[in-house]
């Protein structure tokens, strides 16, 4: 094989926006503790590696979406026995995020299955984003396609980010969804950031895809300037009666390579280990962590399938001495400290581990 070639912009974590496929590939070939090593070191030049991102999620519109994405529940589609809800009463987004804010999330998604929102449904909308914004929460939507405009009216009304994901790569996509493409989903991206909106894009593991689709996906968000803010990754729930109910188990560390690799992509993101959590036990959630994961979902429910109980997620904070990002930080001797992050007082992590650099360009 040939040997990894890690040039020091790499190994330093600056942000690169040309990445090749090869590049990428050579990244996911590492060995194991290699990779995980890079994407540690980069990681904590650019994060306290001890402090977790906590969002909180409901959907405000469940159910009887248009579009025919084959892994979501709530395509109308697929038979998935979900009961399809309006629009709901922003009385009950507020009490939703009250109790978000009560169990220390720093920020509130909601999201809407809407192939894009109608213009009726946007004054209330917008007034669950002013009203939730108004008690301190950081604010998200995940609400389907965005014109311009209706991206405008989101990003003045206060909204923080905005989610639409590629889902997968480009070349893989039309296996997934073919009610609307991959360019669509570039355009909309493209009008939140225009918006002055923060991006929050990122894709899903276990559709049947290779790696080098995951490679693809994540060449296609890293090229973005600026990169996405933040980058879910989600591990696929299959749900009976979707076309992915029998999907093929993702291995756990090639999961976890794709956090790596994401981490060393964007340097600079929070990358969400998103949906999937419940599936995954704690010792699987922590090398997520260690390989640059710092952002979750926290709560029992995600849209409308389980995430683990908020119980287990206190718990595994504890025991890793993890914090939630944004609250009061106690630090440890030999912790993590802006003062001796690497990046800081210039002491470089040996990422390349001795290997002579040679360029990849
Ligand atoms: N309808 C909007 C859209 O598609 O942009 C917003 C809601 S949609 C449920 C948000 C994202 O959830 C999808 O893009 C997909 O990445 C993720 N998602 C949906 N079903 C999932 C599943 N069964 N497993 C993992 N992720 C899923
Ligand atoms: C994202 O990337 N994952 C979240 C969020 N963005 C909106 C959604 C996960 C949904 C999982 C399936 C469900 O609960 O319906
Ligand atoms: Fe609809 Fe979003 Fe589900 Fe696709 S992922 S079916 S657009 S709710």
């Amino acid at each position: 094989m040939t040997p990894i070639v890690l040039n020091l912009s790499i190994a330093a974590g600056q942000i690169r926006y040309d990445w090749t496929l090869d590049q990428v590939m050579e990244l996911y070939q590492l060995p194991f503790n290699d990779l995980m090593f890079l994407a540690a070191s980069i990681h904590r030049q650019n994060f306290n590696p001890n402090e977790v991102q906590v969002s909180t999620l409901l959907s405000i519109k469940t159910g009887s979406c248009p579009e025919d994405c084959k892994y979501c529940p709530q395509s109308a589609h697929y038979s998935t026995g979900l009961e399809k809800e309006k629009l709901i009463e922003i009385d009950q987004v507020i009490a939703q995020a009250k109790a978000a804010l009560d169990s220390g999330a720093s920020r509130f998604c909601m999201g809407a299955a809407w192939r894009s929102p109608t213009e009726r449904d946007m004054p209330q909308v917008v007034e669950m984003v002013r009203q939730v914004k108004s008690m301190g929460l950081e604010t998200c939507m995940t609400l389907g396609m965005l014109d311009q405009k209706q991206a405008q009216t989101l990003s003045d009304a206060g909204l923080d980010y905005y989610n639409h994901n590629l889902d997968t790569s480009p070349e893989f996509y039309g296996q997934i969804i073919s009610t609307r493409t991959f360019g669509d989903r570039l355009a909309t991206l493209q009008h939140v950031r225009d918006s002055g909106m923060k991006v929050c894009s990122g894709g899903i593991l276990g559709m049947g895809e290779q790696q080098a689709d995951r490679a693809s996906m994540l060449i296609e968000l890293a090229r973005m300037e600026p990169q996405p803010e933040s980058v879910p990754v989600n591990m696929l729930v299959r749900v009976p009666g979707t076309p992915m109910e029998s999907a093929e188990d993702v291995d756990p560390f090639d999961f976890i390579r794709t956090v790596a690799v994401a981490r060393i992509m964007m340097p600079a993101s929070h990358v969400r280990l998103s949906a999937g959590r419940e599936s995954m036990n704690d010792q699987m959630q922590s090398m997520a962590f260690f390989a640059g994961a710092n952002s979750i979902f926290y709560g029992e429910k995600l849209l409308t399938t389980a995430n683990p109980e908020a119980n287990r997620d206190k718990e595994l904070f504890r025991r890793l001495g993890i914090q939630p990002e944004g609250k009061a930080t106690e630090v440890r001797v030999g912790s993590w400290t802006p003062e001796n992050c690497p990046k800081n007082n210039n002491r470089f992590y040996d990422a390349t581990m001795g290997k002579k650099e040679k360029s990849v360009n």
